[in-house]
């Protein structure tokens, strides 16, 4: 499956959460996708969205956290799937679109996945309570269907296609999104509609 088409596919699913997404490629198809301001595209910072993902998740028990992963990022702070093991927060469902390579650096970058690392695996027996890998659209959008009405911590292998979009242009800009990503998130616990990204 194509990335792009995935996260197309669970977009309905995801757009009314809050939603924090890996730098790059991810980013820039969820942007594609339409944005909202109960999105946040953490830039830079690899490794870091599920962590990110995990505070918003403990600090907020009334709001579904949906982090969108690489399998890159996931290597790089693999202490951050024990982390969110351990606190266990219901409210957090991490998807990992494993690609096999660093795409948004170049996909002659491998990583571990390609060829012995098994992410679900390392959930798994990193005490995540739900896991699962999907290879096809619709078996993904089932799967994320169930995580955010399981109220378990779930994380999700979709195994990708190593391609990208042609640009990796966001708009709003970092800084605008850091406000606007944290206005929404106080709206929402008002429980007052979302709105767009032209409210
Ligand atoms: C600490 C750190 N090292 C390197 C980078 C450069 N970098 C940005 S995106 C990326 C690849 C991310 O890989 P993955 O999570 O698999 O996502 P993909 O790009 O394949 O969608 C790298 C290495 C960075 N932003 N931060």
């Amino acid at each position: 499956m194509k990335r792009i088409d995935a996260i197309q596919a669970i977009y309905p699913a995801i757009a009314d959460h809050v939603v924090v997404t890996i730098m790059g490629a991810t980013a820039a198809e969820l942007f594609a996708c339409g944005h909202r301001p109960n999105f946040f595209y953490l830039e830079h910072a690899m490794g870091l969205a599920s962590s990110m993902g995990l505070g918003i998740a403990l600090a907020r028990p009334d709001l579904k956290v949906i982090v969108l992963d690489g399998d890159g990022s996931v290597l790089m702070n693999l202490g951050g799937l024990s982390t969110m093991a351990r606190s266990g927060p219901p409210n957090l469902v991490q998807i990992v679109f494993d690609n096999e390579v660093l795409l948004s650096v170049g996909v002659s970058f491998t990583t571990a996945t390609a060829d012995v690392a098994n992410i679900e695996g390392i959930a798994r027996e990193s005490g995540v309570p739900r896991t699962a890998t999907c290879k096809r659209v619709e078996e993904l959008r089932e799967c994320v269907d169930m995580a955010l009405a399981s109220n378990e911590l779930t994380t999700i292998v979709a195994k990708v296609e190593p391609v990208g979009p042609k640009s990796f242009f966001i708009d709003p800009h970092m800084l605008e999104n850091r406000f606007e990503f944290e206005r929404a998130l106080r709206r929402m616990g008002d429980s007052k509609p979302i709105g767009d990204v032209n409210e």
